[in-house]
């Protein structure tokens, strides 16, 4: 099953680049500029990839992220990821990043912009792998924050086309960045937003109707609003669902509890997606692979899944 599942053409529409930060070249990107890790060795490192909900993760991920600091480490961040993409049939990407992490501690957007471009726009001439880039605002941080960040990233508005909206979610609504998604989108670009992942249904709501995104990012917590889920189905609205992020930050305690199959067969337009993949076990066909051994999944549903996912691009 697993060559098979590899081997279906698909497209990755919900992943953190930062979060694709393998240990090895973690630590090699530390001894490269000098920065000392708080961890001993990568097994050291692997073992405190135990999370017990989205925060543990988060401060961790946070932390791997500080070894990044020139333009050649984020190239090789992104071409490793896209690297594997191509070994997985991923023939189309769109990835986040977060600048705020960066330029809170002095790196700069264009660093991280023009270092990640780089990558893509090889992948493009080099591996036929189409991508659009989406830039993330952090919900723990201000709504002032995100427009100065939305501001410094203008000088390079054509290097990606929407903007989305990452970080702890809880006590963190959209609500909090309207007038920010309002602006964005003067500007032309698109919006996608976090929500309903460890937030409630009421967080997808106002994704909708305040953000006016054209795509959830989790959503798993619509299953307990049928109101919701009737629009979802309704308007065919995109949701990207993470499984294997779900069970590690213990969204689900097991995979057998995840609603992913029920809402396909009641025809939402869901897509199967890494997340973190350095963090959570697996790419994009470990992800798959986790619905079929987990959940049952089949060969046919695996078929519709990899079809949304390419139906649900978003990217010019
Ligand atoms: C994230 Cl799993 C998840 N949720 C929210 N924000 C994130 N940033 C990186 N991974
Ligand atoms: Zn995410």
């Amino acid at each position: 099953m697993y060559n098979w599942l590899n081997a279906l053409p698909k497209a990755e529409l919900h992943m953190h680049l930062e979060g694709s930060l393998e240990p090895e070249l973690m630590f090699q990107l530390a001894e490269r500029n000098h920065i000392k890790l708080p961890w001993d060795s990568v097994e050291a490192l692997r073992s405190a990839y135990d999370f017990n909900n989205l925060q543990e993760f988060l401060d961790i991920y946070y932390q791997g992220a500080n070894v990044l600091q020139t333009e050649q480490d984020f190239y090789d961040l992104t071409w490793a990821y896209l690297q594997k993409c191509e070994e997985q049939n991923v023939i189309h990407v769109e990835p986040f990043f977060d600048p705020q992490t960066h330029t809170a501690r002095g790196v700069s957007m264009e660093v991280a912009i023009t270092g990640i471009s780089e990558a893509l726009g090889d992948a493009r001439d080099l591996l036929g792998i189409s991508s659009g880039l989406i830039l993330s605002f952090l919900r723990h941080l201000s709504e002032e924050d995100a427009f100065h960040t939305l501001q410094q990233a203008m000088p390079f508005r054509d290097l990606f086309f929407a903007v989305g909206l990452d970080s702890s979610e809880l006590g963190h609504p959209p609500s909090k960045f309207t007038n920010v998604f309002a602006k964005a989108r003067a500007e032309g670009l698109l919006a996608v937003a976090h929500a309903g992942e460890e937030g409630p249904p009421e967080y997808v709501w106002e994704a909708l109707d305040l953000l006016k995104v054209s795509r959830i990012d989790h959503g798993v917590r619509a299953w307990e609003d049928p109101r919701l889920m009737a629009r979802l189905i309704e308007e065919q609205i995109p949701l990207t669902v993470c499984p294997l992020s779900n069970t590690k930050l213990r969204v689900y305690q097991n995979m057998s509890e995840h609603p992913i199959l029920q809402m396909l067969e009641q025809g939402a337009m869901v897509t199967v997606n890494s997340d973190d993949p350095a963090y959570f076990g697996g790419y994009l066909t470990e992800n798959f692979q986790a619905l079929h051994t987990g959940l049952g999944m089949t060969q046919q549903q695996a078929q519709r899944l990899a079809e949304n996912s390419l139906n649900a691009r978003l990217a010019p």
